[in-house]
């Protein structure tokens, strides 16, 4: 990548990429080599700041929230009022109550964590409202010591913690759509969020079962109306597998699992068994619905992908994003997010140009492994039309598809398991909006964003 900064006014920076994508050092205060760059990086917050004094004249007057007292104590605190509005996108006209997705509206948070009012929810047959002091956690089938949990068993076993995403398979989904879907970033890719995940590691109680030689698979099973089930490789289970009892430091909320959840980092969304109730060891899979009539994918060979498992690489830019307004021409900071359930992501590329020229944009720390990596990098609207993608690269070195690579890798069979790049496109009015690239020959129907999840 070439560095062309070389001035020492913020109006000399060059971009490093088309279309006045500007270097992500900018956005660092110390620690900078270049004397050009390091005067440019103290002049970026002079030009946001020089930006607000055109508009605002300074006004010392007191405003009527400092006249009188404020409000008292509570005992559990809600976001302000003014934030009313960012809430989870719940999935329209489901034809069953409690069968169906919401969304994380991922385009009106920063950082990292997503708060666990807005953690996107997947449920099959409703939440179900669990008796902490009634619920058992069940490992038996070819285990030595077949054994319950009660959840005051497991509360004083050792814990873990973990931050890491869930992502439901099925996220993004309305990428495979003929046309680009017209929703928000949240109401498109929301279907995964990142917390801090803490319980009992699953080998700890694995270990305490004995597990038989031939014991292969777990059949993991949840206490909701639906008993969703799905078959776990042992292998896989034992790794990270964590028997979850707190999300983001307090008990998990019902709609997440409430009083015992599986957790398993960087594996699709699916196999994170709400409401866990039983761990049966097998020699097989159970070949449940949700990994035959689900989850399985007819391949453009003819072969069928089946038991995918990992979630591979992804990221997209969260702002700007779609359904947002710039207001003017001037400095922009794009930020996004980006995961890989093989490990962490080891760079994000940003372009302004459509794909034709790319910037590595800063990742901001820290950099954990299997969860939501931040990244942030300047641009320069000139107020014409621009192009926006991202594209994250993880540890493992897969490099995130192109919306056209991955259709033609996978046909038009494709309803879980969408990881493109995002396309944004800003038009001369600053209006974002998603779009997608020039296709070769994609004539697969649109899915109704709804209509899988059944
Ligand atoms: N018992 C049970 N576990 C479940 C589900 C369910 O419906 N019942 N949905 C699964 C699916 S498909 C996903 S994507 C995740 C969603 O977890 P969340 O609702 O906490 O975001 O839970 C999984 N675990
Ligand atoms: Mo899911």
């Amino acid at each position: 990548m070439k560095r062309k900064i070389t001035g020492t006014h913020s109006d000399e920076l060059q971009p490093v990429a088309g279309n006045g994508l500007l270097d992500r050092r900018l956005f660092l205060k110390s620690g900078l080599t270049f004397s050009a760059v390091s005067i440019a990086a103290a002049a970026l917050p002079q030009v946001f700041a020089a930006e607000n004094r055109a508009e605002e004249k300074i006004n010392l007057a007191r405003p009527p929230w400092m006249l009188k007292p404020g409000e008292s104590f509570s005992t559990y605190g809600v976001p302000s009022k003014f934030e009313s509005d960012v809430v989870r996108f719940p999935s329209p006209n489901r034809a069953v109550a409690g069968n169906g997705v919401s969304w994380t509206p991922l385009h009106r948070l920063e950082g990292i964590i997503t708060p666990n009012g807005l953690h996107f929810e997947r449920h099959h047959n409703g939440v179900p409202q669990i008796d902490p002091e009634h619920h058992r956690l069940l490992i038996h089938g070819l285990v030595k010591n077949p054994s319950f949990f009660t959840i005051d068993n497991l509360l004083r076993y050792p814990m873990h913690s973990c931050i890491c995403f869930v992502e439901c398979g099925g996220n993004s989904n309305s990428g495979w759509n003929k046309s680009p879907s017209r929703a928000e970033a949240g109401y498109f890719h929301g279907l995964v969020s990142c917390s801090e995940w803490t319980g009992v590691p699953l080998s700890t109680v694995l270990d305490e079962a004995g597990m038989n030689k031939k014991a292969k698979w777990l059949i993991a099973e949840g206490a909701d109306a639906f008993a969703m089930n799905v078959s776990i490789p042992v292998a896989e289970a034992r790794k990270e597998g964590l028997l979850a009892l707190y999300q983001n430091g307090e008990r998990i909320r019902p709609e997440n699992g409430y009083p015992l959840r599986l957790i398993l980092p960087g594996l699709e969304g699916v196999l994170n068994v709400k409401w866990l109730r039983r761990l049966k060891a097998t020699d097989k899979p159970i070949m449940a619905r949700n990994e035959t009539s689900k989850y399985t994918e007819l391949l453009p060979s003819g072969k069928a992908r089946m038991f995918t498992f990992v979630i591979e690489a992804k990221s997209l830019i969260t702002s700007p994003s779609a359904n947002m307004i710039l207001k003017k021409p001037g400095l922009y900071q794009i930020s996004g997010l980006a995961w890989s359930g093989r490990g962490r992501i080891r760079k994000v590329e940003v372009s302004a140009d459509g794909g034709k020229t790319w910037a590595e944009a800063q990742l901001q720390e820290p950099v954990l492994s299997q969860a939501f990596t931040r990244f942030r990098i300047p641009w320069r609207w000139d107020g014409s039309p621009a192009v926006l993608k991202s594209r994250a690269t993880d540890e493992t070195g897969y490099v995130q598809p192109e919306r056209n690579t991955l259709i033609a890798e996978r046909g038009h069979h494709g309803f879980f398991h969408y990881n493109a790049i995002v396309t944004w496109q800003v038009d001369e009015d600053g209006v974002v909006t998603h779009s997608y690239d020039k296709e070769k020959s994609d004539s697969n129907g649109d899915i109704s964003i709804d209509s899988g999840w059944e």
